[in-house]
């Protein structure tokens, strides 16, 4: 019929298993076609609780074991008799590809991956040619930077990329090929039906629906909605807007560098010539960097925070809308909300549900006026909430107002990417 089966995988899923999979020999099945466009299309999943029975079954018709793990590899008939089907497990410990690990993400990926103590066999760090033969330290000891080629992800078995929608949309695809499972931080694969866009602390079932790539969403999308879900579990938010103020860390290293050398020229009487982003950024602020469609007059960070929150949260009915600045901030970003719920609620009840949510923490000290502070939020994992109060405005009392502050480059990024892949291991 003219079709090759690329690849197939199978992810058993070790600590998690009971919880995502039922008891049992938890597995998920998915066969890829390559159909000479050179991009894997999905021919079928299958979520499996295998019995003892059919897992002895498929052990004899092909038993490999690997070095530190044991992988079950077998040929079934997956969609009538047209395709044969690989099934490979996610080894125990597994070799974890970097894909931009020289970048303000990936630099912040490799953090986690160490503070988390991540099981892995080995790991990988893949950046441009520019990059090649730097050395970069991990666990103290020096890794080399090795350039991204199509070669690069033989034997990987996790893939983090964070380098780019461009390189996701060229790399991610030959990545899953090779066997790896793709955890994308570009925005390259958000919005793909089947690509599952994953917050853990909000919509961690979606993982094991995964077909080889999984999204991480947009840093402003995470640090708004992440304390939103466990209110809207409670109290149906049916409205919500959102302004943000964006660091220069959520435009990468170089704007990072462009807002520190600019504030130094400006101080110093020099003339700056900025490169990277579009406006003078030492004392001033700008509407996002992100293209505005000239249809809505929303730009695609706005058009992200609507279209990725609708994903996730399962729920198109929510009226989303998003102005988004970029702030002479060097890392942190921090989000306006004002919340519309189906019922009345109080700032006590939004505390109280707060103060029970996994990722969030309450900063919101009225008599010291101690609130949420890209200061504070940088360099740790919550989504910090303070300045929760009902919005006069509305005399429902469905309305209130919340200030948010998170770090991108973790929580935004590379933290939650670094949970998604928790669950595979
Ligand atoms: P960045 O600081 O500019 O880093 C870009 C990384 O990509 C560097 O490691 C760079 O390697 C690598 N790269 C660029 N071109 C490449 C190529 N042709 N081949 C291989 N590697 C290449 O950017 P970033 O802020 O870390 O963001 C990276 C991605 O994460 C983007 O898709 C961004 O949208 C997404 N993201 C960023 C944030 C954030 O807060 N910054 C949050 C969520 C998602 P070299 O050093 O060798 O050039
Ligand atoms: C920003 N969207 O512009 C980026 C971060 N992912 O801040």
């Amino acid at each position: 019929m003219g079709r090759k089966i690329a690849f197939v995988r199978t992810d058993g899923c070790r600590k998690r298993r009971k919880s995502m999979w039922g008891n049992g020999f938890g597995a998920k099945k998915c066969g890829w076609m390559e159909d000479g466009s050179g991009v894997p299309r999905l021919l079928g999943v299958r979520s499996l609780k295998c019995s003892a029975f059919e897992m002895l079954v498929k052990q004899r018709l092909n038993l490999v074991k690997s070095r530190f793990a044991v992988v079950f590899c077998g040929l079934f008939v997956e969609i009538g008799g047209l395709s044969f089907v690989k099934v490979h497990a996610m080894p125990r410990l597994p070799v974890v590809a970097v894909v931009g690990a020289t970048g303000a993400v990936g630099v912040e990926f490799l953090a986690c991956l160490e503070q988390r103590k991540f099981p892995m066999k080995e790991l990988r760090l893949l950046a441009s040619a520019r990059s090649k033969g730097k050395k970069v330290t991990f666990k103290g000891a020096a890794l080399t930077v090795e350039e991204l080629t199509e070669g690069s992800f033989k034997g990987v078995d996790i893939a983090l990329f964070s380098a780019g929608a461009g390189i996701s949309r060229k790399f991610a695809p030959i990545a899953v090929q090779a066997g790896a499972v793709v955890v994308d931080n570009s925005s390259a694969f958000r919005m793909v039906e089947d690509v599952p866009l994953v917050i853990p602390e909000v919509n961690p079932e979606a993982i094991k629906l995964h077909k080889g790539i999984i999204a991480n969403p947009n840093c402003s999308t995470i640090i708004a909605i992440t304390p939103l879900w466990p209110i809207h579990k409670v109290n149906r938010i049916v409205r919500f807007i959102a302004a943000t103020y964006q660091a220069a860390s959520g435009a990468g290293a170089a704007a990072m560098e462009e807002l520190r050398e600019s504030t130094r020229a400006y101080l110093e009487g020099r003339e700056y010539k900025n490169t990277v982003l579009p406006h003078p950024y030492a004392f001033n602020l700008f509407s996002h960097n992100s293209k505005i469609d000239p249809a809505t007059g929303y730009n695609e960070e706005e058009t992200k925070m609507v279209k990725e929150t609708w994903k996730i949260f399962g729920d198109k009915g929510m009226r989303i809308s998003a102005t988004c600045v970029r702030v002479p901030v060097l890392r942190a970003h921090s989000e306006a909300l004002n919340v519309e719920c189906a019922r009345p609620i109080t700032p006590a009840e939004v505390r109280a549900i707060l103060a029970k949510a996994p990722g969030v923490r309450i900063v919101d000290d009225v008599e010291k006026n101690y609130m949420p502070m890209p200061k504070d939020a940088s360099g740790q994992g919550d989504i910090l909430c303070g300045r929760i109060r009902t919005d006069v405005s509305d005399p429902s009392g469905k309305s209130f107002c919340m200030f948010v502050a998170g770090d991108q480059l973790l929580k935004g990024a590379a933290l939650n990417a670094v949970q998604i892949a928790e669950y595979l291991v």
